[in-house]
């Protein structure tokens, strides 16, 4: 297995149940050739590990924390606020409640001073995570911005090729 725990980019989720969705946002990051720390942590059920983990993400090299939970989902406002690197939150959907709504404002509503990126529910935001945290690498890394620049070119180049095609 790799050795991950010098990677500049951290995804924790609050729980193994979050993997499946998650795997969308390491399989991302993959295709711009960085393995992340992926890490099971939670802000509820182990929060001494939460507070350790983002104390110390910015001294250990990493750059950005991705934080993934449903529910109530503390996690990436427990990341921010006790780490002074970018956290880019993933709000899921679990649980009988109402779809991810529940995370989406857990995550995003977060009080002045202490922001994090939120993203889309589920799937959609677990991949973008991946693309927002290569961009802010990339202000740093102009091989990693040549990637970007090349992303968004194929991306482009299908939905024109899906417009070509498009008939009904
Ligand atoms: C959250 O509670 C986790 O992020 C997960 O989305 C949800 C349910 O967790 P499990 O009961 O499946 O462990 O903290």
């Amino acid at each position: 297995m790799t050795n991950t725990a010098n990677s500049p980019v951290a995804i924790v989720m609050g729980s193994d149940s979050d993997l499946s969705v998650m795997k969308s946002c390491v399989e991302q990051l993959r295709e711009f050739s960085i393995e992340p720390e992926v890490r099971v942590i939670s802000a509820h059920r182990t929060p001494e590990v939460a507070d350790d983990f983002a104390a110390n993400a910015a001294s250990s090299g990493k750059k950005v924390i991705i934080a993934a939970a449903g529910m109530a989902a503390h996690l990436a406002g427990a990341m921010a606020a006790r780490s002074t690197l970018p956290v880019i939150g993933v709000p899921l959907a679990a649980g009988d409640g109402p779809n991810g709504l529940d995370a989406l404002l857990s995550t995003v509503q977060m009080p002045p001073g202490v922001p994090v990126a939120t993203m889309g529910i589920g799937k959609a935001g677990a991949k973008n995570a991946a693309i927002l945290a290569v961009q802010i690498l990339a202000t740093a890394d102009t091989e990693l911005a040549g990637k970007m620049a090349e992303f968004k070119e194929t991306q482009k180049k299908k939905v024109i090729e899906k417009d070509a095609a498009v008939s009904v």
